[in-house]
Formats: structure tokens, C-alpha cells, sequence
């Protein structure tokens, strides 16, 4: 923050960045309205990074246009710069010191940015413009990144688990007067984890039907970025605080309650499941993430969902949510470029494509690329299993996932990708890498039985890959991994199948590894 020209006449200008789509975020409570220019940018820099699903740029766009609107209803004053609005500076810094040119503003006050990239550029404002410049903590997360570092900082090994006590703690979410977890166990996640046997018709969550809004910006997006991975086809996502409050409600009084039984169930041609579907509005600050935890907890005391599913829910937000976004700003810069396992291969095409006979993942992408969205247990141990297995390099992987989801922002995707998906942290988020073979696909999903291949074929011809990949990859990881104690015990099994049998695993992988065609160049990011 810097202290200048604070007394000169003219508003305050609050930049709002396409994730802080809040009515009380930090730079405007308080604010007096006929005091204040609200800045709003659709930049071609952010919409380009990576080359974003079509279906995230419609959300994004039309989303910051509704919020536009509700806010000027609401009696703000609101710039509000389109993409295609003349003289477009194509950056946030650009688009600032357009408006302070504009506006002559006596200070500019923003919340802090979701991105480490984003918040460089904020940090060099105030030597850029000419007014103060006050950058506010974003206190819609329950801990700040100050309190993610004082918890981190002496340990070696960083274990969601501790976190999420301490922010079960913070809040009082599913506490007993005497400090002890509600139910006794801090932890539900052995009862998270049924296959996905009968009761898996989850009812339909609400879609929205594009509005004149939302409609005028597919069109732009068809027109700019028609390169971009992705479908328009079906474009249902919440894009206003009252849509996603829909989403929300419906979920409470409908699948909550079974959220957690099948949370790690994947069945084919079945997107949404059991999941909450909220990822999308959390992200973008059109939900409160402790509200929605605190209405879990009122259907559990209510008696409308059991704690399995109560706990798995505020586990994901008050837990994963949280942590990761700390162990982000902890091990940023630096997490996007790691690569302790040195995995080289380039991703292969069908990540775009959806061309595999791998039903599992064919599946998985077809749900990407129809939705921006695949589920967590998609994300993580099919698409993620796969890509760690083969040996993919991290940077393609996360430019993969950056753009192909609508939730997806760096301060989410990276530290998921990189580090609990291809361990390429060395395993500082993560105890152990997820690695599975097709037994696991097998038994939580219902892909296999209509897969080309085998799931209970080991190798050779028609062999699900995943059982040789399996091997492959322990093998040649042997030295990293033998120690871990929580996989270490694996390699008895390696030995004891003796050389010919290891041989077989090793060819058949490599015989399969060898037909992976890997993706041209371009689709994430411009060459
Ligand atoms: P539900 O299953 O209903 O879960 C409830 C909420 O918990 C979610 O809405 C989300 O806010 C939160 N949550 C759950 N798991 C996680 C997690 N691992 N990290 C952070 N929050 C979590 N989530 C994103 O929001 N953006 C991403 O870019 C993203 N990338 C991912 C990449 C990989 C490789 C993996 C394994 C997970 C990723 N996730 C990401 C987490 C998770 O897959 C999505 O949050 C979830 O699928 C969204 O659907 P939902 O709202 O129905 O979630
Ligand atoms: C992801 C995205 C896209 C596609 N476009 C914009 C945009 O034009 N304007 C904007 O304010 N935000 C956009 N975003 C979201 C930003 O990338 C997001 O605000 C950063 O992740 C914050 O660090
Ligand atoms: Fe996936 Fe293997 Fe099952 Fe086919 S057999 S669906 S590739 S796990």
C-alpha cells in the first residue's frame, strides 16, 4: 500500500476481478456507493492464458454481466468493460489505467487475486498509477494465507488432516461443546466410498436455459475463441447468486444425504451423481463456502442427512478447499514448474480428442468436453491416475486442467494436479501418489464391463492398461517410492512374481505407452 495523492478529489475505484463476483466483498463493504466507481474487465489476456473450455469463458462472461447488473440495480456506479469495447487495453493493468484516466480516482481498493500471476501485476500498481493503492485480504476463505503459513511453516510434511482439524476448530462446524468432533471421529472418509450398487439415480440438479445474456455472450464466444476445447451445446450452469442459491437448496433437500456413501462412485454416462455441482458458483463468489457448510450442518442436526455424508461435504470445502488454496500461495512460484518424479511424455491427443477405447476415460472426457466439468473421482483417478502412470509432464497436465473446467482457477487446479494427482511435489500435499490399477476403476465404477479391455487381464493383447501401467510406473519409481511407508510393502508383491512375469507387465506397458499419440501443440496454450 502507498500513500499517495489520498486527499485529491474523486471516487475510490474497486476493481472486481471474474472470480470476486460477491455483494459483500472486502473492497465494498463499507463503501459508500456515490463515492465509488466499480471497475469490471472482460480482458482478452485473462480469457487467453490458457485457451479456456467455451463453456468457462460463457460462464465467466455471463456471470460478471449479471453481476454488473444486479450491482447497478442495487444503486452502484459500474464501468463495466466488454471484450470487444473499442480501445480495449486486453490486461487488468491496462483496463485500470484506462480508468484512472477516466475517473481520477483518489485511491483504488482491490481484494487480493485468486492467481499468484494476477497478483504480481496488482502488486506493481501502486508504483504504476498515481493514487493510493490498498489491497485487501480476501476473506471469503476461512483462513487467510498468513494463516495457512504461521500452521505451515516448521513442517516438513504438510497433511490436510491437521488443517482441517484446526478449521473444524476455527468454525465450530460439527463440534461438541468440549472440543471433540461431532460422532466422535474427526474423519468419515472409510464411509465415503461405496460402489456404485443400485441407488444411483440421483435426482436431476437444476439446469438454466440461457438467458438474452447468457446467449449473447456464447455468441461472442463462438466468434472469438472458436478454437477452444469444448461445447456450447448444453449450457446449464448457474450464472447469478439466485441460480446457484437454486443449486444449492436442491442439493440440501435431495442428494446431501447420499453425497457421501457415493462420493467416490463413478457410473458411465452419469455426470452429476451425488456431487453438489457447486464448485462453479463457490469459486466465483456467487456462494458463501461457510454458509453452505453451515446448512450441511443444520441438515445433519435436522435429522435429513447422516454425518458420512454432512462430514464428507464440509470436509471437501473447510478441508481440501482450504488447503489447497494455502499450500498454493505457500509454494508459489515454484509448484507449477516441479517435477520430482522427471515425467517427460508429452498428453496424449485423446485428452482433447476423447478418441480411446479406455472406456473410463472416454467417458470422463466426453463429460469435459460436453460440460466443463467431470467429478472428483474422474479428475483424480482416471484422468489423473492415467496421466500419472504414463509419466506425463506436469506442465501439459495442469494446462489441461486449467482449461478444460469451469471451476478451474490456478489457486485450485495446481496444487491438485501437480501435487495429489502426479506427486510432482515430491509429496508435500500428498503421503503417497494416488496410483491404481484397473481393479480399483473396476470396483467403484461400472466402466469395465463394456470396456474393449480387460479389467481383469494383466497383460498382452486386450489387457486393461491401467494393470501393466500400474507396474510400470512402481517399477521405474522404485527408488523414490520403496521408502514410502504407506506403498513401500508393494514392491514384496514385485518380487515375488518373478522376472518373467515382471517382464510381461514391463513389455505390455511399453508396447502400450508406445501407441500413445501424444497432442499437437496449441490446444492449451499458443505455441
Ligand atoms: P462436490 O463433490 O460436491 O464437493 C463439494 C465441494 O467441495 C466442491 O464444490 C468444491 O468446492 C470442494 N472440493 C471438493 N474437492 C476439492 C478439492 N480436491 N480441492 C478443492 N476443493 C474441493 N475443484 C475446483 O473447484 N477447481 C479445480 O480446478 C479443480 N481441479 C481439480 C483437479 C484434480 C486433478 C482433482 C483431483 C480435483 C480438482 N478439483 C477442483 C476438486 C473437485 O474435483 C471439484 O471441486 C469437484 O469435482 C466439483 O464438483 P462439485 O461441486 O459437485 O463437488
Ligand atoms: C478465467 C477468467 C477469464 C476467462 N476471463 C476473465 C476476464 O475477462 N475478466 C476477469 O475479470 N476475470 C476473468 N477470468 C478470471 C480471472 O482469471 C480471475 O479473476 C483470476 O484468476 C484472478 O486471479
Ligand atoms: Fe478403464 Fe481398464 Fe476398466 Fe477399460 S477395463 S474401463 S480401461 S479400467
Amino acid at each position: 500500500m502507498t500513500s499517495k495523492n489520498s486527499d485529491a478529489p474523486g471516487p475510490v475505484l474497486v476493481p472486481i476481478l471474474g472470480d470476486q463476483l460477491t455483494r459483500n466483498l472486502a473492497s465494498l463493504r463499507g463503501r459508500a456507493k456515490d463515492d465509488t466507481v466499480i471497475l469490471m474487465m472482460e480482458v482478452w489476456d485473462e480469457a487467453t492464458y490458457v485457451k479456456h473450455h467455451k463453456q468457462k469463458i460463457t460462464l465467466i462472461f455471463s456471470a460478471m454481466r449479471h453481476f454488473a447488473a444486479d450491482l447497478r440495480d442495487a444503486g452502484w456506479q459500474v464501468d463495466y468493460i466488454e471484450l470487444t469495447d473499442a480501445g480495449n487495453a486486453g490486461s487488468f493493468t491496462g483496463e485500470v489505467a484506462r480508468a484512472a484516466e477516466r475517473h481520477s480516482p483518489r485511491a483504488i481498493h482491490i481484494v487480493e487475486a485468486g492467481e499468484w500471476r494476477v497478483q504480481q501485476a496488482i502488486e506493481e500498481w501502486p508504483d504504476k498509477f498515481d493514487c493510493e493503492v490498498e489491497i485487501l485480504p480476501d476473506d471469503r476463505f476461512i483462513a487467510s494465507i498468513a494463516e495457512f503459513r504461521e500452521w505451515a511453516e516448521g513442517r516438513d510434511t504438510f497433511r490436510m488432516e491437521y488443517f482441517y482439524r484446526e478449521m473444524r476448530r476455527k468454525t465450530g462446524l460439527l463440534i461438541e461443546n468440549d472440543d471433540k468432533p461431532v460422532g466422535g471421529q474427526w474423519n468419515l472418509d472409510k464411509e465415503n466410498r461405496k460402489p456404485p450398487k443400485g441407488e444411483m439415480d440421483a435426482p436431476q440438479r437444476p439446469l438454466f436455459e440461457p438467458d438474452a445474456i447468457t446467449r449473447q455472450v456464447m455468441e461472442l464466444v463462438e466468434e472469438k475463441f472458436s478454437d477452444h476445447f469444448g461445447s456450447l451445446d448444453r449450457f446449464e450452469w448457474p450464472v447469478t447468486r439466485e441460480q446457484a442459491e437454486e443449486t444449492a437448496e436442491t442439493f440440501f433437500a435431495q442428494r446431501l444425504a447420499k453425497f457421501g456413501d457415493y462420493q467416490d462412485a463413478m457410473v458411465y454416462g452419469e455426470d452429476d451423481l451425488w456431487h453438489s455441482m457447486l464448485s462453479t458458483s463457490i469459486n466465483l463468489g456467487l456462494l458463501d463456502p461457510l454458509d453452505l457448510c453451515q446448512r450441511a450442518e443444520a441438515a445433519y442436526q435436522d435429522g435429513k442427512a447422516p454425518l458420512n455424508s454432512v462430514e464428507g461435504f464440509i470436509r471437501q470445502i473447510i478441508g481440501w478447499r482450504e488447503y489447497v488454496r494455502g499450500f498454493y500461495w505457500y509454494f508459489m512460484p515454484g509448484l507449477e514448474s516441479d517435477n520430482a518424479l522427471n515425467a517427460q511424455r508429452g498428453l496424449p491427443e485423446f485428452y482433447w480428442t476423447g478418441e480411446t477405447d479406455m472406456r473410463c476415460l472416454s467417458d470422463s472426457i466426453r463429460s469435459t468436453h460436453d460440460n466443463a466439468h467431470a467429478h472428483h473421482i474422474q479428475r483424480l483417478m482416471v484422468l489423473g491416475n492415467f496421466a500419472l502412470l504414463a509419466g506425463c509432464n506436469p506442465r501439459e497436465v495442469q494446462d489441461w486442467y486449467l482449461a478444460v473446467y469451469a471451476d478451474a482457477y490456478e489457486w485450485v487446479e495446481l496444487p491438485n494436479v501437480a501435487a495429489m494427482v502426479l506427486y510432482a511435489d515430491g509429496g508435500k500435499l500428498a503421503s503417497k501418489p494416488y496410483a491404481a490399477s484397473g481393479n480399483y476403476i473396476n470396483k467403484m465404477s461400472n466402466y469395465c464391463k463394456e470396456c474393449r479391455y480387460s479389467v481383469s487381464k494383466k497383460t498382452g493383447e486386450g489387457a486393461c492398461p491401467f494393470n501393466p501401467l500400474y507396474w510400470h510406473f512402481m517399477d521405474r519409481h522404485r527408488d523414490r517410492l520403496e521408502q514410502n511407508h504407506r506403498i513401500g510393502r508393494i514392491y514384496s508383491t514385485w518380487d515375488r512374481m518373478g522376472k518373467d512375469k515382471q517382464r510381461d507387465y514391463l513389455d505390455s506397458a511399453e508396447a502400450f505407452l508406445d501407441t500413445l499419440k501424444p497432442a499437437a501443440k496449441g490446444w492449451a496454450r499458443d505455441d
